[in-house]
C-alpha cells in the first residue's frame, strides 16, 4: 500500500514554544491528566465526508483540492479512501473516525448493488481496525443527496421514498455495529419544510419518530449498545428543519417516547445558526441529561450558512470543554471534526494544518476548563449567587413545602426585597476567565 501524505511525519508534540506548523503544541495525546490520556479526554474523530471528499466545491465553482486518491474508478476510490483516512488518523493521532454510509461507498445503480459494495468496503475498514485499533465514533446515513429525498426522507410525504430511507437505515446500522460503532446519528438535513403551503407537519413528526423507533428496535435486536443521536440544526438545506435546536429536540424525544434511546449531537455552527451560543446547546443537553457527543467545527457569525470551520477559538473550545467536564467527560460520544478547509486551503498539507490548529484548540480548551474548575472562582460565585435556595423559605420552595398562599403570606411579611440582591458580575467573571485563560 502506498503512502499518500510522503512529505508529512507523523505529527509529535513539542510543546507551546515550538513553531513548528506540522507539530502540536497543546495536543499531547500520552500525556496522563486525571487518570488517562489526553486522547481518551478528548476523543478526536475525522469525518469522513469533509476529509475524505470535500474537495472544496462550493455554491459558485468547482472543487479546488483532490480528493481522488488516485483513482477514477469510484469502487477503487472507496478503497484508497480507507488507507488515506487510516494514514491520516494515524500521522494526527487521532483514535476514531465517523461515516455517512455513501461517503465510505456511493450510491450505484440499484440499492441491492449499493449494499454489496458497501459492505465490501466495512469489510476492509473492519480489517484495518483490527491492524491499527483505530476505532469508529458513530455512523449515519445520508438520506439528504440524492433526488429521491428532495422532500425529505423519514418526513417525505410519499411512503415509498420513506421506505427507502428505511432501508438505507437499516445498512448503515448494519455496518455501525459490525464496526463497533458506539453511536449512530441523525441528522435531518432534509426533515423540514420550504412552505407550510404543501406540509401536513404533524404527520411528518409522527412519520420520523416512527422511523426513529424503528431504528432503535431494530439495533437493539442485533446488539447495538451504543447511544442514537439527533443532531440539532435550525435551517438548511431546509428552510425550517424540525430538529431546530436542543430544547426543541428534547420536546420531541419526550413526546415520542425516545428518550432513554436518545442523546443530543451538538454541533459548534449549528448552535450560533440556532442564535444560540455553542455553550448553550451543550447546557441544554448536558442540563437535562441528554450530553452525548460533538461535532466540533466553528462558524462564521458575518455569515449566514454552515461554513463548517476548524474550530480555532480557545473561547469557544474552553467553554464547551468545561461542558464536557461538568457532564463527567465523553462515554460513548466525541470530538468530531465535521469540519472542511476553507476553499483557498487545497493543499494536502492543510489538511493536516488545518486538524493540527483544530485539535490544538480543543487541547487548549480543555486544559483551561480544568484550571477553570481548579480555580474555583466561577463555581463559588455561582454557588454564592444561588446560597438563598439552600436555607429558610427557599429550602422550603425546593422540599415542595410550600404553595402560592403560603409564599404569599411570607411575601406580605417580609415586605420589599429589591435590597436583599447582589450584582450579577458579569464583567469580573469575564476577566476571570481572560485570567485563567492567559496565565495558562
Ligand atoms: C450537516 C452536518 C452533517 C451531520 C451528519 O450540517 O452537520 O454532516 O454531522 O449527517
Ligand atoms: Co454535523
Amino acid at each position: 500500500m502506498s503512502e499518500f501524505f510522503s512529505k508529512i511525519p507523523k505529527i509529535q508534540y513539542e510543546g507551546k514554544q515550538s513553531t513548528n506548523p506540522l507539530a502540536f503544541k497543546y495536543y499531547n495525546p500520552d500525556e496522563i491528566i486525571d487518570g488517562k490520556p489526553m486522547r481518551e479526554h478528548l476523543k478526536f474523530a475525522l469525518s469522513w465526508w469533509h476529509t475524505m471528499g470535500g474537495d472544496g466545491t462550493d455554491m459558485f465553482g468547482v472543487g479546488t483540492a483532490d480528493k481522488s486518491w488516485g483513482e477514477t474508478d469510484p469502487t477503487k476510490r472507496a478503497f484508497a479512501k480507507v488507507d488515506a483516512a487510516f494514514e491520516i488518523m494515524d500521522k494526527l493521532s487521532i483514535d476514531y473516525y465517523c461515516f455517512h454510509d455513501r461517503d465510505l461507498s456511493p450510491e450505484y445503480a440499484s440499492l441491492a448493488e449499493s449494499n454489496e459494495k458497501l459492505d465490501a468496503v466495512v469489510d476492509y475498514l473492519a480489517e484495518k481496525q483490527k491492524a491499527t485499533g483505530k476505532k469508529l465514533l458513530w455512523g449515519t446515513a445520508k438520506c439528504f443527496d440524492h433526488p429521491r429525498y428532495m422532500h425529505g426522507a423519514g418526513t417525505s410525504p410519499s411512503a415509498d421514498v420513506f421506505a427507502f430511507a428505511a432501508a438505507q437505515i437499516k445498512k448503515a446500522i448494519d455496518a455501525t455495529v459490525k464496526l463497533g460503532g458506539t453511536g449512530y446519528v441523525f441528522w435531518g438535513g432534509r426533515e423540514g419544510y420550504e412552505t407550510l403551503l404543501n406540509t401536513d407537519m404533524g404527520l411528518e413528526l409522527d412519520n420520523m419518530a416512527r422511523l426513529m423507533h424503528m431504528a432503535v428496535d431494530y439495533g437493539r435486536s442485533i446488539g447495538f449498545k451504543g447511544d442514537f443521536y439527533i443532531e440539532p440544526k435550525p435551517k438548511e438545506p431546509t428552510k425550517h428543519q424540525y430538529d431546530f435546536d436542543s430544547a426543541t429536540v428534547l420536546g420531541f424525544l419526550r413526546k415520542y417516547g425516545l428518550e432513554k434511546d436518545f442523546r443530543l449531537n451538538i454541533e459548534a455552527n449549528h448552535a450560533t445558526l440556532a442564535m444560540h451560543t455553542f455553550q448553550h446547546e451543550l447546557n441544554v443537553a448536558r442540563t437535562n441529561g441528554f450530553f452525548g457527543s460533538i461535532d466540533a467545527n466553528q462558524g462564521d457569525t458575518l455569515l449566514g450558512w454552515d461554513t463548517d470551520q476548524f474550530p480555532t477559538n480557545v473561547y469557544d473550545t474552553t467553554l464547551c470543554m468545561l461542558e464536557v467536564l461538568k457532564a463527567g467527560g465523553f462515554t460513548n460520544g466525541g470530538l468530531n471534526f465535521d469540519a472542511k478547509a476553507r476553499r483557498g486551503s487545497f493543499t494536502p498539507e492543510d489538511i493536516f494544518l488545518s486538524y493540527i490548529a483544530g485539535m490544538d484548540a480543543f487541547a487548549l480548551g480543555f486544559l483551561a476548563a480544568r484550571k477553570l474548575i481548579a480555580d474555583g472562582r466561577i463555581d463559588k460565585f455561582v454557588a454564592d449567587r444561588y446560597a438563598s435556595w439552600k436555607t429558610g423559605i427557599g429550602a422550603d420552595i425546593i422540599a415542595g413545602k410550600t404553595d402560592l398562599k403560603a409564599l404569599s403570606e411570607y411575601a406580605l411579611k417580609k415586605g420589599e426585597v429589591v435590597d436583599s440582591l447582589t450584582s450579577g458580575r458579569q464583567e469580573m467573571l469575564e476577566s476571570i476567565v481572560n485570567n485563567v485563560l492567559f496565565s495558562l
